[in-house]
């Protein structure tokens, strides 16, 4: 048995949500990953933004790869469509799916082995094509699964738990995902619940490709002295450059802040996403200098969270590809087969 079914059980004052649900409703099966694991939090992260956001869940789909962190979808939105796809190939599962129906929220849940190894081709083409998802990697450093050798994202230097010396350059997702176009970029760590469950809602309100990575320890392979992906390396050494607040379209905006401390970015969908400068020197919507920045501060060993790149008019595949606004799976036979005439016409048009 892979999973545990929660009991159904509640309490009948539950605090409701604007579309009629309680916190419990975002919830999955028990989980079966280890007591501790960062994957539990970020799943925990997610119910509570798509709590707060009053997003029904049937709108929802989740999709993963193979992984403890492409398990986790089983343990959250467990009433929402999933799908658990095969190692390193959730990006071309999830494209497809956005194709064929674009009204769908998209949840790509991945590991650093499942995006950064096998999977890092299909990571880069789903980001250069802008797909409107949020792709969020549960790095830890490690394949956990399978017991816990070095991944991709292991720094160059870094100890295993039996103390070998990884030797390997480690693969920069967050730099890839700047170089690749991403037009919402963000670092974040599974203990760091309050920077987590702002950057969830906002990437879910983003247009376009939303990538997460999020710093998530393997308390059974990656959390000791000589790690760099352990609870206690990664609180020594994050060093967060803004903080945001995330504010929907019918919340009232209100101005508790000095004016010059705070920058408002209004989103496409009229959401607002309130951003606190932690570092003074730091541009969240310069790509370049952003780039360079992390590249400074990782030489340093300091851990970058927060907002890392963000470019609100974000467009995404389906206006690229110029889709019709109809769901493609919602059109008609006769839509789709217009007839030989209407094929003349743009033949005709080509020629
Ligand atoms: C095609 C294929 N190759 C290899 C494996 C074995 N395998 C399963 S999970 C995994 C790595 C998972 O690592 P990661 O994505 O970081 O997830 P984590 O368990 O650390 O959360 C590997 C190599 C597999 N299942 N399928
Ligand atoms: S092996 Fe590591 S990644 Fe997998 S559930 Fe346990 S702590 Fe989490
Ligand atoms: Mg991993």
């Amino acid at each position: 048995m892979t999973y545990l079914a929660k009991p159904k059980l509640r309490h009948p004052s539950l605090a409701k949500n604007r579309v009629g649900y309680t916190r419990r409703d975002y919830e999955g099966a028990i989980s079966t990953l280890c007591a501790g694991c960062g994957h539990d939090s970020i799943s925990a992260a997610i119910i509570q933004a798509c709590w707060e956001l009053d997003i029904a869940p049937h709108r929802v789909a989740k999709l993963s790869g193979i992984g403890c962190s492409s398990k986790t979808p089983t343990y959250f939105l467990g009433n929402s469509h999933g799908f658990n796809s095969v190692h390193g190939r959730m990006p071309s599962v999830l494209t497809g799916a956005n194709l064929a129906n674009r009204d769908l929220i998209y949840l790509g849940v991945s590991g650093d082995g499942d995006s950064a190894s096998i999977g890092l081709g299909q990571f880069a083409h789903a980001i250069r094509r802008g797909v409107n998802m949020v792709y969020i990697v549960e790095n830890n450093g490690v394949y956990g699964l399978t017991k816990g050798q070095f991944s991709a994202t292991a720094d160059k230097g870094s100890k295993s738990k039996r103390g070998a010396v990884n030797t390997d350059e480690s693969v920069d997702m967050i730099g890839l995902a700047l170089i690749l176009g991403a037009t919402f970029v963000a670092r974040s760590f599974s203990g760091d619940k309050r920077q987590l469950v702002p950057l969830i809602k906002a990437a879910i309100a983003h247009p376009g490709a939303a990538f997460l990575d999020v710093i998530s320890p393997c308390v059974a392979f990656n959390n000791h002295v000589g790690s760099t992906k352990s609870y206690d390396y990664v609180r020594e050494h994050n060093e967060a450059v803004n903080r945001i607040d995330f504010i929907e379209t019918r919340a009232p905006i209100t101005a508790d802040y000095a004016p010059g401390e705070v920058r408002e970015v209004t989103q496409h969908d009229g959401s607002v996403i309130r951003l606190r400068k932690l570092a003074e020197d730091y541009d969240p919507t310069d790509r370049i200098k952003a780039m360079n920045y992390l590249q400074s501060r990782a030489a340093e060993g300091e851990l970058v969270t927060g907002l890392l790149y963000h470019r609100p008019e974000a467009a995404d595949l389906h206006a690229s590809l110029q889709t019709v606004d109809t769901p493609l799976n919602r059109l008609t036979e006769r839509e789709l087969c217009p007839g030989a005439q209407a094929l003349e016409r743009i033949n005709a048009a080509l020629r």
